[in-house]
């Protein structure tokens, strides 16, 4: 992540659940300074705008799961912006709710493939995201991402994730309302997930830095995806699916400031974000400065003299 480029990307998909308000997103994090913080560190910032969502929403039968026609057409042009994004810097895809990811994901292990990479993926997150059209209770899709990416089945109507993502490559991190199907499926899979009790009892740098060796150790690529609701609700408040007990301010800031060391994350997702919910747009202009610690931003740019 020494770096030039990154790219901003609108993709303000708001039909993976029913409340509404994430659509604002790309214009929140505009409006708090995305860009002008990110040139600040140094970096070359290009904005290519928001993702047109699907012209005439496909109509979706009433029923158990919510919006899935529109959600498919989004995975399918998210997927295509995120192909083209990868050759020339770092996305920034600035939601819209976590359905976004499907297409994001998905787009971004076709690019890992086509560079001979294996790509993992750090879902910082209350929820697992690990449903399925089939086991889902709520009908959302956002709560789908990452059984789709893993190649799972049920997504009729959506394009075949053609790199799907092993669950071995995955690591939750801030975990908190997990369903029992997820719960099944994440022990059934073997896959990482440190709950909020681990982190209580081994604070969040011991896991985070076992999971950054091991994808040094296999010259990974690195997706990053921050759903608001990873941080506490009382310093995130503008977020639909609020659960208590979440990420702190500091263990969220010292999260990006040891991923942006570790030079190896590639892409990153900004989701859930309901400016619609916020208080004078501070969990917008939260959100901004973890991005910031993640791009670099450090009280001091080299080692100070401490006590010996
Ligand atoms: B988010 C939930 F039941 N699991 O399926 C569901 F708890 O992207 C929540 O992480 C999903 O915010 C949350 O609806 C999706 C629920
Ligand atoms: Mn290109
Ligand atoms: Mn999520
Ligand atoms: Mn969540």
């Amino acid at each position: 992540m020494s770096g030039d480029t990154c790219i901003l990307i609108g993709a303000g998909l708001d039909c993976g659940k029913r409340r509404r308000g994430c659509s604002m997103g790309p214009e929140a994090y505009r409006v708090a300074g995305l860009a002008t913080t990110l040139a600040d560190l140094g970096w070359h910032v290009e904005d290519r705008g928001d993702v047109p969502g699907p012209k005439a929403p496909p109509p979706s039968p009433a029923g158990q799961v919510h919006a899935r026609a529109e959600t498919a057409e989004w995975t399918r042009l998210l997927a295509e912006a995120a192909r083209a994004a990868m050759p020339d810097g770092f996305p920034i895809f600035m939601g819209g709710d976590h359905a976004l990811s499907l297409g994001t994901v998905s787009g971004v292990a076709d690019h890992a493939a086509a560079q001979g990479r294996p790509l993992f993926v750090l879902w910082l997150d209350a929820h697992p995201d690990i449903h399925n059209p089939e086991t889902t209770a709520s009908g959302n899709l956002h709560g789908t991402p990452i059984g789709y990416v893993t190649g799972q089945l049920g997504f009729d109507g959506f394009p075949a994730m053609t790199h799907p993502v092993p669950p071995k490559n995955i690591c939750f991190i801030g975990l908190r309302s997990v369903d029992a199907p997820e719960r099944a499926a994440i022990q059934s899979a073997g896959m990482r997930a440190i709950d909020m009790r681990q982190i209580d009892e081994r604070g969040i740098a011991a896991p985070l830095a076992e999971f950054i060796e091991e994808v040094r150790a296999a010259n990974g690529m690195l997706h990053l995806s921050l759903d608001v609701d990873f941080l506490d609700p009382a310093i995130a408040p503008a977020v639909g699916t609020t659960v208590p007990g979440g990420a702190t301010f500091r263990e969220a800031h010292l999260a990006m400031e040891m991923l942006h060391d570790s030079n190896l994350v590639t892409s990153l997702d900004l989701v859930e974000l309901n400016p619609f919910l916020d208080e004078r747009g501070r969990t917008a202009s939260l959100m901004v400065d973890l991005t910031a610690s993640l791009f670099g931003r450090r009280v001091f740019d080299r080692p100070t003299r401490s006590f010996s």
